[in-house]
């Protein structure tokens, strides 16, 4: 037993580094391992997917990393999630809302988005994923096309995230926002922040979003 619990912690540590060191085909092979032995999915996500894209951006921060390092850890991190987001017990829950996710015009950065998805697509959300760059007028037609329960938008950078209450006043031209709920996210947000631009509630991480949205949908986590 207790091999069997340290050779499981031994398998995050190999993804979380597969992450930090830009290997897309070794995270791949290291999640399909995973998932083919049974790991709980939402903990390797947790414990090893989310530290090492973290461990990434901080080398960035310290210099250590350059631009082109961290699009591999970020190619890494994608192979990982594809294969981690195919877990049964993800696909299977039972829908208990929808909930359309973007990133905002002129934003290109994906990755926390992505978990955000999976976590929420865990948490039994229907997720429509418009990706990243998205205009105001493409949010605002998926809007009425889907009629999601929550929108959650995402920026990444000081230029973008005020651009996020934009999304907002639109939802509220366009006769919207009395049927939606509005969460905000990001690395460079707050709850102070976004509650300002005109969210019903910010995420912290995935797992937080994820809480929240379940509240906002009146169902206990
Ligand atoms: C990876 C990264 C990139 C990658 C993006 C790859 C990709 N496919 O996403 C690349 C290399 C392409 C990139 C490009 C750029 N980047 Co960049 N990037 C980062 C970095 C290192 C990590 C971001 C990340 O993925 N974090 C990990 C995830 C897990 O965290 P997260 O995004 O915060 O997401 C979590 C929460 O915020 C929340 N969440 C996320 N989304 C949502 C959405 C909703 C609705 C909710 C509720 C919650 C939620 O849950 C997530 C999961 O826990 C950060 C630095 C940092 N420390 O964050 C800079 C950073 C964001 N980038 C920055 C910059 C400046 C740029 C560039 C302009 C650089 C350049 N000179 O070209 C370009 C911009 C391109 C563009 N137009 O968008 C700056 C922004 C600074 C600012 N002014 O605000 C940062 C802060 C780095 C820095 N300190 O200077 N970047």
């Amino acid at each position: 037993m207790i091999f069997r619990v340290l050779r499981a912690l031994e398998n995050l540590e190999e993804l979380k580094n597969a992450i930090v060191e830009g290997e897309p085909d070794l995270a791949e092979e290291l999640a399909k391992g995973l998932m083919d032995s049974g790991a709980d999915v939402l903990n390797a996500i947790n414990n090893a997917v989310v530290p090492g894209i973290n461990q990434a951006g901080e080398l960035w921060k310290q210099n250590a990393y350059f631009i082109s390092d961290v699009v591999m850890c970020g190619e890494a991190f994608k192979s990982a999630m594809n294969i981690l987001e195919k877990d049964q017990d993800i696909q299977n829950r039972e829908k208990i809302g929808k909930y359309l996710i973007c990133t905002v015009e002129g934003d290109m950065h994906d990755l926390g988005k992505s978990i955000v998805v999976t976590m929420l697509k865990g948490a039994g959300f229907e997720v429509i994923d418009l990706g990243v760059n998205v205009p105001i007028t493409t949010f605002i037609e998926k809007t009425k096309e889907f009629r999601p329960d929550i929108v959650g938008i995402g920026a990444y950078m000081s230029t973008t995230a005020s651009t996020m209450k934009d999304y907002v006043q639109a939802l509220v031209d366009n006769g919207l926002k009395d049927d939606v709920k509005v969460m905000m996210g990001g690395v460079r947000t707050s709850d102070e922040y976004v509650k300002k631009l005109g969210a019903d509630a910010w995420g912290r991480d995935g797992v937080e979003t994820a809480e929240k949205a379940l509240k906002l949908m009146g169902v206990q986590s």
